[in-house]
Formats: C-alpha cells, sequence, structure tokens
C-alpha cells in the first residue's frame, strides 16, 4: 500500500481539498483496463488525529511508501512531526516529499534523516516513476524532477522534466474523499469547491517562489475540461461556488471569454488570481462575460506604488495601470483584491511611506477594492533575490529548523526579522493593515458579525481620516474581540 498523506495547514472551517495528494492520486488510480494502486489518503485538515491513523494504516500492513505534500509554513511543521513519528515506528518504509517545500529547499528537506526522496515540480508523472525505480524497474538517477541522497550521503538532483499540461492527466478521483465535508460556505457561497486548471507561471517575478520552480513556464487545461470538472462538481455534489488556486487564471483574453462562457450556465460564484496588465487588455464585452460567468472577486498582485520598486521586482506592470484598473473593474461589479509586498530592502522606509498613500488612491478610486499587506520575505531565487539580499539572509539547512517559530514566523510573514526591515517600519506596515482592515472589514469572512463590522468601522474611521495609524491598541483589542483577528496564514 501507498500513503498518501497531506498534512494539516490550518482550521477545520477553512478545509479545502488537497488537490496535490489528489493529483498524485488520479495517477494512481487504474485507468484504461490497468489496474490502480492500492492507496490511502490521509489528510489533516479533516483528521484530527492523522498520526494514529497513519499507524492504523501501517501497523501489520506492507506499507511500501509514505508520500506527503509539504508546503512552506504550518503545513511543513505538521510534516515534521508526523514524518519523525512514522519513520521512528517503521524505520523500513520509504519517504517522499513533494510541493513547495521540498522544491524550494530540496537541500533542507533531504538533510532530514527522515526525508528519503523529494519530487520537484509537477509529480504526475515523478511519482509513478519513483515507484518504477523503488520496485527495481528504473534507476533513480533517471527519474527526472527527483532528488535523493546517493549511497555516499551526497544529494543527487536529477534534472527537471519539461511541464505538462494538467490536460494530460486524468481527473481527480474526488469520490476516494467525503466530498461533502469540503465543501463549505464562504463568502462565495454555501459549498465552495476549490481548482486549479494550470500549474506554473509565465512571469518571473523576483520575490515569488513560483519562480524558481517553474522558470517561467505555465501549462493550462483547455476550458472545455475546466467546465467539465465544474459541471460534474455541479451535478454530482452541489457545488455552488468555485476559488480557482492558479498563479494566474487569465493569460489570454479568448482563453478568458471561452471560459467565462463555458461556466455561465452552472451559476456559480468564483474567485480567481490574474494580472492586472492582462485584464486592462481586455474588452468590456469580455469582463461582462466574466461577471455573468459569476466572477465575484479578483486577487491581483499589485505589489507596490512605486514604479521603481514594481521594476526592481520584474513585475512588469506600472502603478498607473493598477489605479487604472480599479477604476475601470467597478463598473462590471466585480470586486479587485489588491496585494502589495512591502518593505523594499534597498528603502523600506520610502516603499512604505508611497505604498500607504498609494493604497488611499485606490481606496478612493475603488472603496470596495480588498487590500492585502505583506511583508516582504525573500525565497531563494537562481536569477537572483528582490533587493539583492543573498548576503543579508541565510535559509536554514533541516526541516527541523525551519519548524522554528523564528522561521516560521518568516515564512508566514509575521513578525518576519529582516535584517534590513527596521522594527519601526515593519511596525508601521502591520499597523497601517489594522486600520485599513477594521476601516474595511473584508467581506470575506463570513464569520465576522453585523455588529462586529459596525464596531471596527466606527472605531478606525477616525485613524483612517487622520492618517494616523500610530499604536491602533483599540483596534487589536476589538479584532480579537469580534474574532476577527486569525493567523494569517488560514486565508490566502
Ligand atoms: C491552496 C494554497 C494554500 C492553502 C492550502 C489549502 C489546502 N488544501 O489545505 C492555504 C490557504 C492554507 C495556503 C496557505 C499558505 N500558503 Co499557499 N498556496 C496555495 C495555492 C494557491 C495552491 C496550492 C495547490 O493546492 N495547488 C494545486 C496542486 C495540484 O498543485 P501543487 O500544490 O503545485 O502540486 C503539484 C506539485 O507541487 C507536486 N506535489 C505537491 N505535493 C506533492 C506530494 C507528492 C508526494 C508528490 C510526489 C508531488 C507533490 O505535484 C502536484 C501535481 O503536479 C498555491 C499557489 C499555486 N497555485 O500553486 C499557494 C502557495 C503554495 N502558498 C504559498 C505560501 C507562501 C503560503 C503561506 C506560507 C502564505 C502566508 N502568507 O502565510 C501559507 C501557509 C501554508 C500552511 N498553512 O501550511 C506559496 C509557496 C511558495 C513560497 N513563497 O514559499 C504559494 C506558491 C503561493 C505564492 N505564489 O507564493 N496556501
Amino acid at each position: 500500500m501507498i500513503i498518501l498523506l497531506h498534512p494539516r495547514t490550518g482550521k477545520p472551517k477553512n478545509r479545502r481539498f488537497p488537490l496535490a495528494i489528489l493529483s498524485i492520486a488520479a495517477v494512481l488510480e487504474g485507468h484504461d483496463g490497468k489496474a490502480g494502486e492500492d492507496y490511502a489518503i490521509v489528510d489533516g485538515n479533516l483528521d484530527p488525529n492523522p498520526g494514529n491513523t497513519l499507524d492504523q494504516l501501517a501497523s501489520g500492513r506492507n506499507v511500501e511508501l509514505l508520500a506527503v505534500s509539504v508546503m512552506p509554513g504550518p503545513q511543513m511543521v505538521s510534516a515534521v512531526e508526523l514524518c519523525r513519528a512514522f519513520r521512528k515506528r517503521y524505520p523500513g518504509v520509504p519517504i517522499v516529499w513533494g510541493g513547495y517545500f521540498p522544491s524550494l529547499y530540496t537541500d533542507a528537506a533531504l538533510n532530514a534523516g527522515y526525508v528519503d526522496y523529494c519530487v520537484r515540480g509537477q509529480g504526475e508523472e515523478t511519482f509513478p516513476e519513483l515507484l518504477e525505480a523503488l520496485r527495481g524497474f528504473r534507476a533513480l538517477k533517471n527519474v527526472r524532477g527527483l532528488s535523493f541522497t546517493d549511497a555516499f550521503g551526497l544529494h543527487v538532483h536529477n534534472a527537471m522534466r519539461p511541464l505538462r499540461s494538467p490536460n494530460d492527466f486524468p481527473w481527480l478521483p474526488y469520490h476516494r474523499l467525503p466530498v461533502e465535508k469540503y465543501l463549505l460556505p464562504t463568502f462565495l457561497g454555501h459549498r465552495t469547491a476549490v481548482h486549479q486548471a494550470s500549474i506554473g507561471c509565465p512571469y518571473r517575478c523576483q520575490f515569488c517562489g513560483v519562480v524558481p520552480i517553474f522558470d517561467g513556464r505555465q501549462k493550462t487545461e483547455t476550458p472545455q475540461r475546466t467546465a467539465a470538472v465544474l459541471t460534474h462538481l455541479r451535478q454530482q455534489y452541489g457545488i455552488d461556488a468555485v476559488q480557482f488556486y492558479d498563479n494566474n487564471f487569465f493569460l489570454n483574453e479568448s482563453h478568458a471569454r471561452e471560459q467565462a462562457e463555458l461556466i455561465a450556465p452552472l451559476g456559480l460564484r468564483w474567485w480567481a488570481e490574474g494580472r492586472i496588465d492582462a485584464f486592462l487588455r481586455y474588452s468590456d464585452a469580455t469582463l461582462r462575460a466574466m461577471r455573468e460567468s459569476g466572477a465575484t472577486m479578483i486577487f491581483f498582485g499589485a505589489e507596490s506604488g512605486s514604479d521603481k520598486v514594481l521594476a526592481n521586482m520584474n513585475k512588469q506592470i506600472t502603478s498607473a495601470q493598477t489605479l487604472e484598473l480599479a477604476a475601470r473593474i467597478r463598473q462590471f461589479g466585480i470586486i479587485p483584491e489588491f496585494s502589495f509586498v512591502v518593505g523594499d530592502p534597498a528603502n523600506p522606509e520610502e516603499d512604505t511611506r508611497a505604498t500607504i498613500d498609494f493604497v488611499r488612491r485606490i481606496k478612493r478610486l475603488n472603496p470596495a477594492a480588498e487590500i492585502i499587506v505583506q511583508h516582504y520575505i525573500p525565497v531563494p531565487n537562481p536569477n537572483g533575490m528582490y533587493g539583492s539580499v543573498e548576503d543579508q539572509i541565510r535559509f536554514p539547512s533541516t526541516p527541523d529548523e525551519w519548524a522554528t517559530d523564528r522561521w516560521l514566523n518568516f515564512t508566514i510573514r509575521q513578525d518576519p526579522q529582516l535584517p534590513w526591515l527596521p522594527r519601526a517600519v515593519q511596525r508601521r506596515i502591520d499597523n497601517f493593515e489594522l486600520v485599513i482592515n477594521s476601516r474595511w472589514p473584508t467581506i470575506q469572512d463570513v464569520h465576522l458579525p453585523k455588529w462586529g463590522r459596525w464596531m471596527l468601522q466606527s472605531l478606525s474611521g477616525w485613524r483612517y481620516a487622520l492618517g494616523f495609524y500610530g499604536f491602533p491598541v483599540e483596534l487589536e483589542w476589538a479584532q480579537r474581540f469580534v474574532a476577527l483577528r486569525k493567523p494569517r496564514w488560514e486565508s490566502l
């Protein structure tokens, strides 16, 4: 038996389909007359005690491989704990990690005594080839996208494999999960599903963790396949909303238009991530078609209000484009969610000031726009990190070190302790975020009561009006009181 493990990422009420593990499960199912593999899925977001479940599955059975999906942050912390315990009890069972953590920090992952293999990047082909290698039908060195430790204790990193379109792989085996438990209420609907129609991203923003893995490549499934999957989820499980997890859902206008027309009859409300420049190029008719197909909110990486900073990030947009989009999108009734990466290492003070001013301009143009303000934290990047901070940061060399509070806070961008970011500036960013999130509480928090919304808005109004963000103790208290303040990593 093969065990596919998706360690816990957050609170049960924010549970979503574990798409990464389901994608691997898809290729383990039987297809075209070929028998499938014997496998089980363990999801830490559903199972209150995944350690026990692993034990029940492994004791008295021949487990061939424990395969774990690991994203940086709380999921990695949970993976460390589960894998360490599993290795102790079942030392003969190999463990493979896949996902963003081992793809970005491969050596660190292999340095853990309990990680035998890492799958870098897309897993649907690498994983079955690893199984072949473990069964003696292929050499490990011939499995592209795989990393492992050789007999001399050296890390071997095989070449990456070409990216394939999700179209080339079978549908996800939703029936292997208790689907009902994953369709939870969100601001979009009562039964919200998630789907990812593409892998990778064709851009090379210097601050982004997707770039080192996919190196400016993206492959997308056809609009017909996306529509067919959503139709199945609608008919079979009654979904009424969907969150698209693509790094970049809109690439070209004809694709976006066709997609919108195909899913419109399903009557879903949806959220996705897109690019400001791509969106601005679309005609009014396309934007209207998107709205009519259920587009409710679109996340855009605006990143900064300074064109110099945007150029340094290699973002390939201008601040004027962000303002234009904020104004234009209003008439279509789609809410833009603008995300900012604040704290330019060259001049964090100036960047913070410029971005705060810029956010205020956006809010004047489109008060419904949602704002996410994040501290810039670097990720390894072979083309150089944004801010050229290579000499100022040393990443941990083991998952156990990544799992300490200091590095967990770094990953989730809460008190990241960056040598170039003065404490006072970090506090200013946090305070501004608190004021703006109180002045306009997000519509995405379905648990926030009306009175709580009203209280936050009333308390923060004067601060926002005067531009006074310092010492917002009453807002901290109020946010806690209305239970709005949850760890940042629980929302994207
Ligand atoms: C969904 C998601 C989440 C969800 C997780 C939901 C869940 N299911 O539990 C939530 C909201 C919790 C989340 C949180 C965070 N996330 Co997140 N998240 C994503 C997102 C949007 C999609 C991931 C996904 O499921 N994709 C679908 C699957 C099919 O694709 P995949 O994960 O790439 O899997 C493929 C391969 O990686 C590989 N693979 C993956 N796992 C495995 C396992 C095995 C055994 C094998 C063989 C292969 C394999 O094969 C798969 C199929 O090809 C990505 C962005 C993106 N589009 O990739 C960001 C992303 C992964 N998140 C990221 C980050 C940073 C975070 C946070 C740390 C953010 C924060 N500010 O705090 C938090 C913390 C994570 C945590 N809680 O542990 C970054 C990671 C890169 C980085 N910068 O370090 C990404 C890339 C976003 C970004 N652009 O920066 N996230």
